[in-house]
């Protein structure tokens, strides 16, 4: 594959899904055998090396990403999306976690590639997320039947301003932990920390910064340098991970580590995340739709230092390090988050092929 690939090229689109980036593929155009798969993509992103020197990789987690979406075969949905986080300094490709900011480009991708044909002024996505086993949809801009990427929606942690991309998910509990609190407990206490284990749509340990020693108001730099900081929560992750049905972390990106801290600028709650070794720039989706709902959950840590409003259909707005994430999350009458919406945005940057 690899020569083959190097000589010719393999078609992909790189785009700006969310706050993250990545190589965007049709699975038919990608190995079928998935050791040769993670090869190519390794190749492709230029891993291992902090640098990602020889590859399209940016080195950060965040921009070392990949969609790999088909035509779906199931009813009601139009295409399946399988999410590969491909490692920086590690020659690992792990399908163990999902990526809502990926996501928000695949329904524009699936429609540039003609697996979904454009509806009108706006076209609805319905996107298997293979990954977890679930879906979500996204509404994407087709005026004229072309996709269209230009839009005045503005999220925190990208420049400027595009397209809508409204993203809605249901029934997104215990996504990979098998319910929404693998160990039913609102709190549970590891090496001496109260922390929440929750999924609901990405596994998370949630647990108030000052109880590991940090504000939650730190930059991402600060947390990326604090060496004793990050070794607690990793101690606390490696314990936290068979809990949550996950088995042995020490090679997962998954659960990620939520340090939670009250609001500061009008918001629900302030988050910095690690995803899990490095801190994120802004947060996660489906960290964040986890995170805010652990904000609901009595007797949690977050619901401890949360601002929660009222009513059965609630806006969170969740603060990161550079602005905030809006999750609106519905409640049923037995007062679970049935639902949750966020707005994304996403822009093709290219379009050809890759080579290895
Ligand atoms: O939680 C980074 C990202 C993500 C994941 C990570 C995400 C989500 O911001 O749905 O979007 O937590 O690894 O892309």
């Amino acid at each position: 594959m690899s020569e083959r690939a190097g000589v010719t090229g393999v078609r992909c689109m790189w785009m700006r899904g969310g706050t993250s980036k990545g190589g965007y593929f049709l699975a038919e155009d990608l190995p079928a055998d998935t050791a040769e798969r993670d090869a190519f993509l390794l190749q492709v992103m230029g891993s291992p090396d902090p640098r990602q020197i020889d590859g399209m990789g940016g080195a950060d987690p965040l921009t070392s990403k990949v969609a790999v979406v088909s035509r779906s075969a199931r009813p009601g949905i139009d295409v399946d999306y399988l999410f590969l986080q491909v490692f920086v300094d590690q020659a690992r490709v792990t399908d163990a976690q999902n990526c809502g900011n990926i996501l928000a480009g695949v329904g524009p991708f699936a429609i540039e590639r003609g697996l979904v044909a454009a509806a009108g002024d706006e076209t609805d996505v319905a996107i298997f997320m293979v990954n977890t086993g679930q879906s979500a949809v996204a509404t994407v801009r087709t005026p004229g039947g072309e996709v269209s990427y230009a839009g005045d929606a503005r999220i925190d942690g990208v420049p400027g301003t595009a397209a809508p991309v409204p993203l809605a998910f249901r029934d997104t509990a215990g996504s990979s932990c098998g319910a929404l609190l693998p160990t039913s407990h609102a709190a549970d206490e590891i090496d001496g920390v109260r922390c929440t284990l929750i999924d609901n749509g990405m596994p998370c340990v949630v647990m108030r910064a000052e109880d590991v020693g940090a504000t939650g108001y730190e930059d991402r730099d600060t947390l990326d340098a604090a060496s004793d900081l990050k070794a607690r929560i990793e101690a606390i992750r490696l314990k936290a991970g068979p809990l949550m049905n996950l088995g042995d972390v020490a090679a997962k990106s998954v659960p990620k580590m939520m340090l939670v801290a009250p609001p500061r600028n009008g918001g629900a709650v302030t988050v910095r995340s690690f995803i899990p070794h490095r801190a994120h720039a802004t947060i996660g989706v489906l960290g964040a739709v986890s995170v805010a709902t652990a904000c609901l959950i009595d007797g949690s840590p977050a619901a401890e230092v949360a601002d929660i409003p009222e009513g059965r259909r609630k806006t969170l707005s969740v603060e990161h390090p550079t602005g905030e994430m809006s999750c609106v999350l519905e409640l049923d009458e037995a007062d679970q988050v049935a639902s949750a919406a966020l707005l994304r945005t996403a822009r093709k940057l290219m379009d050809g092929k890759v080579f290895a």
